[in-house]
């Protein structure tokens, strides 16, 4: 079985409570490495490396634009297919995200590096025509400080780009944990990064539970931003520790976005958007399109051509090239998605497909659950309020553009919705009216490294992507430079 350490300041460490923790993969329902089980002893060990490289280390004194060529080697090093192969397979193992996907991600990641790498020397303060004589006043852009990253099982390289890349093009050095349920593949790629040059401690990952490395990690006072993705429940709690120490968050945090299909869509393209936002990833996606609002004068029809399509879906090995839908990445998870299944029956949702374990032939793992539709769904119901993250559908009918924006805004989320419809009109006062941190029109998960991303209402603080993101990650000085020829006649007068 393999072994992953943290990597501290550069190098493999061993965790101080000697202790490890078995990462399972799903698919084979069996331990396949083990992690270190790490503590505030090892927190205080990553923490003090990242203040040390951000402050003192060469990372302190490199201009932006060398900055700027370092994470374009990391983007480099990403590209070269070895590198990219070899941590697609171990991310599907650790989290039974199926390869094709892992491949396709791992094409596209290195342009966040690439994008922030350009953006890194692009960061510029203000000269103000400031309201007083002899004075030059201006703004500098500088780095917040020590990041802490805590990240979740679902796509952990993704999230490693998401807010390492930004976080370094500004000047920060940062502690990333991974979930505890898939950290293998950020451990890799950390020491990846140090062959693109990247000072010793800029980086550290450490691994282990989220009450025993994650806790100490938001409450070190050393640590002056915390980016989180995760549950809103965790995300709440991190935020109230954080705030105890003033500082700043950013919170990627759950979804229950809605996907609307309007009568007057492009029904194949719809049925598309609808199946790829709620079976892709199995679900478990922060965006998922997990509630379908579809206009009352189509809703058979079209729920007749979804069921059609979802049942042909593949369910296996997340590894081979023909699987659809791979497992559900962790037994809570599991766990989790059924008793969702379970309580949406209990409500009186009528199931139209699926609606069980996923068992048979090449499902030896045991973590795989069916592609599941519930149609007759009403908003109030568990299952359209709350964030199942696993390959469940709920399919509610609206009749007109008004109840569409009315029941698509009616949850405690707000991170991404789709509308479907070719009315451009429609689709313009769509996008405005609902609250939701990205709108997408006639496609679903679409996303680009150039896009800000992030939730309104509960579904986060924030935004990662685009330019906004390395915003997330400065802070704003201003500098007063008196250029007066000799000392005011009162001293006590304001200038
Ligand atoms: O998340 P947690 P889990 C949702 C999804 C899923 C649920 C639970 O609904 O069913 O979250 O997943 C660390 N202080 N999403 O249990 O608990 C933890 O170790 C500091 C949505 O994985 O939020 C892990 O690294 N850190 C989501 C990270 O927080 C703590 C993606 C996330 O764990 C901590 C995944 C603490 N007290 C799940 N407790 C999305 N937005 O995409 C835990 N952690």
């Amino acid at each position: 079985m393999k072994t992953y350490q943290h990597w501290i300041n550069g190098a493999h460490v061993t965790p101080s409570s000697s202790q490890w923790l078995e990462t399972v993969d799903p698919y084979q329902g069996a331990a396949w490495a083990r992690i270190a089980r790490g503590n505030a002893e090892d927190a205080n060990l990553a923490v003090a490396a990242a203040r040390d490289a951000m402050y003192k280390g060469p990372w302190s004194t490199m201009t932006a634009s060398q900055r700027g060529k370092v994470l374009r080697r990391i983007g480099d090093l990403l590209s070269d297919s070895r590198n990219a192969q070899r941590l697609a397979e171990i991310e599907s193992r650790d989290n039974g995200k199926i390869l094709a996907e892992m491949q396709g991600q791992l094409k596209y990641i290195p342009e966040f590096w690439y994008y922030y790498a350009g953006l890194a020397d692009k960061v510029e303060g203000t000269v103000i025509p400031v309201d007083k004589a002899d004075m030059l006043a201006m703004t500098l852009r500088e780095p917040v400080g020590v990041v802490a990253a805590i990240t979740a099982w679902n796509s952990p390289l993704q999230f490693f780009a998401l807010k390492c890349a930004p976080a370094l093009a500004a000047g920060c050095a940062v502690v990333l944990k991974p979930s505890e349920f898939a950290s293998a593949s950020s451990l890799e790629f950390a020491a990846l990064t140090q062959e693109a040059g990247l000072p010793a401690g800029v980086i550290n990952v450490v691994t282990g539970l989220g009450q025993e490395i994650g806790t100490p990690l938001v409450e070190h006072p050393d640590v002056a931003k915390i980016t989180f993705t995760g549950s809103d429940r965790t995300g709440a709690k991190v935020y109230e520790a954080a705030a105890r120490g003033m500082k700043r968050v950013g919170m990627e945090l759950g979804g229950k976005s809605p996907n609307i299909v309007f009568a007057d869509a492009d029904l194949d393209q719809a049925c598309v958007g609808v199946v790829a936002g709620i079976f892709g990833a199995a679900g478990q996606m922060c965006t998922a399109g997990s509630r379908l609002l579809v206009q009352n004068s189509i809703r058979q029809k079209f729920t007749e051509r979804l069921i059609e399509m979802a049942r042909k879906l593949r369910l296996g090995d997340p590894l081979s090239a023909d699987t659809e839908i791979g497992p559900i990445s962790n037994p809570p998870q599991y766990e989790k998605v059924l008793r969702y299944i379970e309580a949406a029956k209990s409500e009186g949702a009528r199931c139209v497909l699926g609606g069980a374990p996923a068992t048979g032939q090449g499902l030896k793992g045991g973590l795989f659950v069916q592609p599941t539709i519930f149609a007759d769904v009403t908003n109030q119901m568990r299952i359209a309020q709350e964030e199942v993250f696993g390959p469940v559908l709920s399919i509610i009918g609206f009749e007109s553009e008004q109840d569409a924006i009315d029941i698509g805004n009616d949850v405690i989320y707000g991170l991404a919705a789709g509308v479907w419809t070719q009315d451009i009109g429609r689709a313009i006062r769509m996008s405005k009216a609902l609250r939701a941190g990205l709108v997408w029109v006639n496609t679903y998960r679409a996303y680009s490294c150039m896009v800000p991303l992030g939730g309104m209402k509960q579904s986060g603080l924030g935004r990662e992507s685009g330019i906004e993101a390395i915003h997330e990650f400065l802070e704003t000085k201003s500098v007063m430079i008196s250029a007066a020829a000799a000392a005011p006649a009162n001293p006590f007068l304001q200038r």
